[in-house]
């Protein structure tokens, strides 16, 4: 059977791309060349027809004058519509009215696919639609080449912080996300029905990665989803994030770990400033390389600040979104440094797991980085005594006996460890100055979305 008799369309059959868009420059003026993508505009001027097209790496113009091609090609053209897509072949040559110097003259126009009227644009800017059906049309919002830009630039953000941690002896290893207790404390668990029993979503790989530590490897990270029953929705919050954790044993204090994150996102940083070089400069963002080490500053100070600039905050309380927008302000102005460390949270805002400070009554060897005012980062040394742990989780109102799996290991010598988790979302959304998290994920989940 023939699935292409009646569609209009044709097999791309023996057709092999020879380039991308992006590779279609002065250079190559002569070459014949074939490429493959979407119709992205179309212009008809009668005897001569303009069409844009694009592929994952950008765009070019193909310009068909009824003069130059043959009548198939100029026929075939005439068929085309938004977002069909095609095969192009044809010959390089010098344009000066194109901004890339070059345009292509086809030989041959092949229709791979049609498509429907499309319910919303992909060409850029031309009407502003709101973000939620923006994510109704997700797939078809994600051709945008802005968009698509987000999540290149997030991906070169993950490889390049892997690519750290892998030159730095840590493995990379993959936790259940179906799991029996709450890691972070239970108030934003999903239930889940487990054949008998009930089970839940995985907030965070804590309890997981800690015990691989105990399990013999030195340095562990995971990058991977967890699930979290946000009541609210908000501009910085999700149901199923990305988070990037790491966890390191023989550790001499906290320290450390700030220490390996700081040098870990300077590397990151400054390797996408290269490879996403493209992308960032079509979103307009001069990405800075921050300066290592991070400013640190202790949370009773943050309070302090916070209170000087008139909010009213105890060192009981989190940090609601007013004080980071703040905390944004002061430490631009103070530090000239959108990262910074703050540390030494008391115990009552920290898990059970958190260990204690050695030299600070009430508080904990702990962390938070914020990116622009915003935390992207919780991070902290672990109990790794089984006594206080077990003492600790009392303190928080567990039962240990529903914890054995997690505690009971610590029993058989315990390194000292510390490690911490990042928001892949709200680093994206901060570097990029993105101000809804929404658009920072790929496939958002929020109270009202479970599609696309
Ligand atoms: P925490 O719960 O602070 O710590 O989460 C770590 C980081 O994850 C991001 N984050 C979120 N991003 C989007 N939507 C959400 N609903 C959401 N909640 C959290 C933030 C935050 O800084 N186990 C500890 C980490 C550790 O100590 O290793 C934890 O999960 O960027």
């Amino acid at each position: 059977m023939n699935f292409y008799t009646n569609a209009g369309v044709e097999p791309i059959g023996e057709l092999k791309r020879t380039h991308f868009t992006s590779e279609i420059t002065p250079e190559i003026v002569g070459k014949k060349v074939t490429l493959f993508g979407w119709v992205h505009i179309l212009r008809d001027k009668g005897k001569i027809k303009f069409l844009i097209l694009r592929d994952e790496h950008g765009t070019v113009q193909v310009t068909i004058p009824q003069k130059k091609v043959t009548e198939v090609v100029f026929s075939t053209s005439a068929k085309l519509k938004p977002e069909y897509a095609i095969a192009v072949t044809g010959k390089v040559v010098e344009a000066k009215q194109v901004a890339s110097g070059v345009e292509i003259i086809p030989t041959m126009i092949r229709i791979i696919n049609t498509a429907e009227r499309l319910p919303i644009d992909v060409v850029e800017g031309k009407v502003d639609i709101d973000l939620d059906t923006r994510l109704n049309h997700r797939i078809l919002d994600l051709r945008k080449p802005t968009i698509n830009a987000i999540f290149r630039i997030q991906h070169s953000l993950v490889r390049f912080a892997r690519e750290f941690l892998e030159n730095r002896d840590f493995v990379e290893i993959h936790t259940p996300k179906i799991v029996a207790e709450a890691t972070e404390g239970g108030a934003n668990l999903f239930e889940i029905k487990y054949f008998e029993r009930r089970a839940f979503l995985a907030q965070s790989p804590q309890f997981y990665k800690q015990l691989m530590l105990l399990a013999g490897f030195g340095r562990v990270f995971e990058i991977g989803p967890v699930f979290r029953a946000e009541k609210h929705n908000t501009r910085r919050h999700i149901n199923e994030y990305t988070s990037f954790d790491f966890e390191m044993a023989w550790i001499n204090s906290v320290e450390d770990v700030m220490d390996m994150e700081e040098r870990m996102l300077h590397h990151a940083f400054k390797k996408t400033r290269e490879a996403a070089a493209t992308e960032l400069e079509l979103l307009g963002v001069d990405l800075k390389v921050p300066k290592v080490p991070f400013k640190r500053i202790k949370y009773a100070e943050v309070i302090d600040l916070l209170n000087d600039a008139g909010k009213e905050i105890t060192i009981h309380d989190d940090l609601d979104p007013e004080s980071e927008r703040l905390l944004a302000e002061i430490f631009n102005e103070k530090f000239k440094s959108d990262l910074v460390f703050i540390t030494h949270y008391p115990l009552e805002l920290r898990p059970a797991y958190t260990m204690p400070s050695l030299t600070e009554q009430g508080m904990t060897e702990s962390f938070d980085l914020t990116y622009k005012g915003m935390e992207i980062t919780t991070g902290g040394q672990r109990i790794h005594l089984y006594d206080l742990l077990v003492d600790r989780f009392k303190a928080k109102g567990f039962n240990p006996d529903d914890f054995g799996f997690y505690l009971n290991p610590f029993k058989y010598g315990a390194p000292p460890h510390g490690g911490l988790g990042l928001g892949v979302e709200r680093l994206t959304m901060q570097l990029l100055g993105i101000e809804n998290i929404r658009e920072a994920t790929l496939l958002p989940r929020d109270r009202d979305r479970l599609t696309p």
